[in-house]
């Protein structure tokens, strides 16, 4: 009886033990805080900068319509269509209000892509963490550097967020490229600013960040390299 006791404890003894060593070699895993990334660097503001008085609010954005799947669909077709112009887009916040509703400012639901170009407003210099929810495909460059992309159709999906280091403040070129295919949409351009801890939801970037002067170019923005 007691041989058995003493053979139960040291059984559960060495369990203990080997559950502790298990911890201690997960510790370091556990404990350290991720490696912080390396933010996207190289950012190039419009020069000259822009007056105020030569700036309309909003993105200024061209329409074109297909069922793409993919980014690279949405490229060789929409080199085939003219497009149509479309009023400028306020503010990219519409994680809420884009359900069966028309896709941004154009005038339906499913099958839209859209090309938004101008100005982002960086108002003081410092690492912002950018992020985006997108439904469907989305690529985002600013500043002349690719920043992001999630280029498939998708339900809303919310990226990382993504350190970009802002050397001077001001007005900075912008592209953004989407499509949205079927069934519900969304697209929000959100940030954490300088001094903001990049943690929980980050706010949206507000429409006075955003404008654009008459005859923006659209741009396609090239896939990453890889
Ligand atoms: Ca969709």
């Amino acid at each position: 009886m007691g041989h058995t006791v003493l053979a139960t404890t040291t059984s559960a003894l060495r369990r203990i033990v080997v559950l502790f060593v298990a911890l201690f070699a997960m510790a370091p895993a556990m404990f350290q805080p991720a490696a912080a990334e390396e933010p996207i660097t190289g950012l190039r503001p419009l020069a000259p900068q822009p007056a105020a008085a030569e700036l309309t609010p909003g993105l200024a954005v061209r329409y074109y319509f297909a069922n793409w799947d993919f980014m690279w669909e949405m490229e060789r077709s929409i080199r085939r269509q003219d497009g149509v112009q479309g009023a400028p887009i306020p503010v990219i916040d519409t994680f809420y209000e884009g359900y069966n509703n028309d896709v941004l400012t154009a005038d339906r639901t499913q099958g839209v892509g859209a090309l938004m170009s101008g100005l982002i407003h960086f108002d003081t210099p410092g690492v912002y963490h950018l992020a985006m929810w997108s439904n469907d495909g989305v690529r985002l460059e600013i500043g002349g550097q690719f920043i992001y992309e999630d280029p498939d159709k998708h339900s809303n999906r919310l990226s990382p967020n993504i350190p970009v280091e802002i050397e001077e403040p001001g007005w900075y070129p912008v592209n953004i490229n989407y499509f949205q295919k079927k069934g519900t949409w969304a697209l929000d351009l959100l940030w954490f600013k300088p001094g903001q801890t990049p943690q929980g939801d980050p706010p949206v970037v507000p429409a006075e960040a955003y404008a654009h002067l008459p005859g923006t170019p659209h741009i396609f923005v090239p896939a990453p390299e890889s």
